[in-house]
């Protein structure tokens, strides 16, 4: 776990434990023990500490949070370390996060590979930095620049932390750092003890700091308690600072939320695992992908792939259409570039890589070939049947659709073993998440092809079955049958939304309709008016692309509840025999949360999903589900299985007459345990 080296005068102590130097027991002790032996030995003058592996470490180690705490506390560690006789140069490569960075902020002195990236994600599980990082990094590098960071979470370059002063000097490069770190040691005599430092700050920098992020903080505890923390930096001395840390970060880990976001960290890493398949399977070489469709979807697709400097041929059926896809991903990209993310040369690599054309025939030369062409089964099987004839062998044929069964797509082809979904989310160059669809007959390579591609990409993928919506859209489908039906019985749409936004979510299910478009799976005949969509879409109220939707849009599209729609609401209640009633945002929320919970519980015990926790990281990255609360199913676990079987149990008459509760969501509320354990 630690590596020592005596360099002649120099003690080296290497953090060895893979593949992210996590702070774990073993290598706190092992650290604590080399550190106090160090300091009785006459020849060691000076101590290093540095990172095996790919990195410095990646903090505290998150599995032994909830467990009994085993000595030496990190917190005391660090302030070992600060209390070394001898001068602690910390050395650091690849990333120094959390607990790692409060090592580092221990030590006397830092020295950072010039690639390297120092953070304090701490605040993304719930929780502060809890081993004086809160009082130290402020220390260093004044008050409102450590809120920044602490608050944020955001890890910054060496560079950035060699100007503001949290290291103090940038080694050539990652492969001369341990020599350099040597070698510097070698010049430094005494400790410089960040501790001994004191910090200023106008108390009003805190207030106005809140302020200014308020909106993203709200509804938030640990934001909170980090600027509480640092702002006890500046009004107390190290260790009183360390104590009113302590108790905040005390506070924040026992709470909800932190257990909800470390359910989440650890719930998409779940995700890449595919149960039953051997880590080591062999993957498909993608040298180059096949865009069909150059609209909305298809551009963001090609967008993914060309960003990770993958050759895309795309192809469209006129000139016109590939000529105006082009168009807006290069738009895309430039906009990209203006606000400051990209550069020209990036922007012109990017779309060098993609080649548009009309000739079907040239997806002969594609690895992988993704169809995004109209929503339609009759289209997509002529589409696939056409790929059949032209696709090279083993190249994978993928769908992106987002509701219709890849099983009757792939029989459409002699090759199903090839045939998977890779459901991408609009706008799909922006949003993580990806349902890699296993077909019934896709082949185990395939699937995993998929997933690491996916991941190769920066996306969030997580496997689903075969089935209508497989996991988000089909969670979609009692939400939104619900929240239509609230409507005609006297709620609006502001009133639902409201509920939704209240609860967490980015917007709600009308918000949602109207950003998507209203018009989705409308059977296009305005003379049919069987449902409020009918209604709407008869009018052109098809959302927001249209100024008007479930609500009214001005110029700068802000919504305003619409008279107009109010009325065609009271229309379709006349013409029901519906009299309105008050709604409570309690019957909103069984009616639109918990039968989507229902419907999760059916997607695990019918194996759409492997695990619960893949569900939820569907909602975290493909609907924005509050990070907080963990996902669908974890806040299930929260606020208790046998809340949801009452909740639905008490509006049953409403909720249609094919509704069924989940035998597992009965089960779990019997038994009173959660859903992946
Ligand atoms: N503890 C335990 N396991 C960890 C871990 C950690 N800190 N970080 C990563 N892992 C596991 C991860 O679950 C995965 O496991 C494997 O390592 C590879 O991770 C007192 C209390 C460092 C940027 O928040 O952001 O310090 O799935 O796939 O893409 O103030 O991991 O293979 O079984 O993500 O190269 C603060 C969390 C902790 C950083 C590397 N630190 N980690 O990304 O690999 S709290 C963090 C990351 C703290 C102190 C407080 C990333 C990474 P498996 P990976 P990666």
């Amino acid at each position: 776990m630690i590596e020592t080296k005596l360099h002649d005068d120099v003690l080296e102590l290497v953090m060895n434990d893979p593949p992210v130097n996590a702070l774990g027991a073993s290598v706190r002790q092992g650290l604590a023990k080399a550190l106090a032996e160090a300091q009785g030995d006459p020849a060691v003058k000076a101590i290093v500490i540095r990172g095996g592996g790919k990195m410095f470490s990646g903090g505290a180690d998150i599995t032994e949070f909830g467990k009994p705490p085993v000595e030496p506390w990190l917190p005391a560690l660090v302030d070992a370390i600060e209390a070394s006789a001898k001068p602690v140069i910390g050395a650091i490569h690849g990333m120094a996060l959390g607990g790692g960075l409060e090592v580092a902020l221990g030590c006397h002195y830092r020295i950072a590979d010039p690639e390297a990236k120092l953070g304090l994600p701490e605040v993304s599980l719930g929780i502060l930095p809890g081993a004086g990082g809160t009082q130290r990094l402020p220390r260093l590098i004044g008050a409102e620049a450590a809120l920044g960071m602490i608050v944020s979470g955001t890890p910054i370059p060496a560079s950035k932390a060699a100007q503001a002063g949290l290291v103090d000097k940038l080694s050539e490069s990652d492969d001369s750092l341990a020599a350099e770190a040597i070698a510097y040691a070698r010049t430094l005599e005494t400790p410089r003890r960040t501790g001994d430092r004191s910090v200023a700050a106008d108390p009003a920098v805190f207030e106005r700091f809140a302020a200014d992020n308020a909106r993203k903080i709200d509804n938030l505890d640990a934001p909170k308690a980090c600027i509480e923390a640092v702002k006890a930096a500046t009004e107390l001395p190290l260790t009183e600072g360390q104590e009113k840390e302590r108790a905040l970060f005390m506070q924040l880990i026992s709470g909800d939320q932190s257990r909800a976001l470390r359910h989440v960290f650890f719930a998409e890493r779940a995700a890449a695992r595919i149960d039953g398949l051997p880590k080591d399977i062999r993957l498909r070489p993608i040298g180059r992908v096949g865009v069909i469709g150059a609209g909305t979807m298809g551009g963001g697709i090609s967008m993914n792939f060309l960003s990770a400097g993958i050759p895309v041929t795309i192809v469209e059926m006129a000139q016109e259409a590939l000529d105006r896809g082009t168009g807006v991903m290069r738009r895309n990209y430039e906009a990209t570039a203006t606000k400051g993310r990209l550069t020209a040369e990036q922007v012109e690599k990017a779309m060098d890589l993609l080649t548009p054309t009309l000739d079907f025939d040239a997806l002969a030369s594609c690895d992988l070939i993704i169809e995004a062409a109209y929503e339609n089964m009759d289209v997509k099987k002529e589409i696939f049947a056409r790929l059949d004839g032209i696709a090279k062998p083993g190249a994978m044929l993928a769908s992106n659709t987002s509701y219709l069964s890849i099983d009757e797509i792939a029989a459409a082809t002699a090759r199903p073993q090839d045939v998977l979904g890779l459901h991408f989310f609009s706008p799909a160059n922006v949003m993580k998440l990806v349902e890699v669809v296993r077909g019934a007959r896709t082949a185990p390579d395939a699937l995993a092809t998929g997933m690491a591609l996916a991941r190769k990409i920066g996306k969030v993928p997580v496997v689903a079955g075969v089935c209508y919506g497989f996991i988000g859209n089909r969670m979609l489908i009692p939400r939104q049958t619900n929240a239509n039906a609230l409507l005609l019985e006297g709620a609006t749409p502001e009133q639902v939304d409201r509920v939704h936004t209240a609860f967490g979510m980015p917007m709600g299910p009308f918000q949602m309709a109207d950003l998507a478009g209203v018009d989705i799976g409308w059977h296009r005949d305005p003379s049919r008016i069987e449902s409020l969509q009918d209604a709407l879409c008869a009018q052109g109220r098809w959302g927001q692309k249209k100024q008007a939707g479930f609500y009214d849009y001005d110029g700068k599209r802000q919504p305003s509840p619409s008279p107009v729609v109010a009325k065609i609401i009271d229309d379709f209640r006349v013409k029901a025999g519906i009299t309105p009633r008050d709604i409570s945002d309690e019957e909103i929320m069984v009616r639109t949360l918990y039968t989507m919970v229902n419907e999760g519980a059916k997607i695990l015990e019918e194996g759409i999903a492997q695990r619960a926790s893949d569900i939820d990281v569907v909602w975290n990255y493909g609907y924005g589900w509050p990070r907080h609360k963990g996902g669908p199913m974890f806040w299930a676990d929260t606020i208790g299985w046998d809340r949801i079987v009452d909740g639905l149990m008490r509006y049953k008459d409403r909720l249609g007459d094919d509704f069924t509760l989940s035998p597992l969501l009965m089960q779990r509320a019997a038994e009173d345990k959660p859903l992946d354990r």
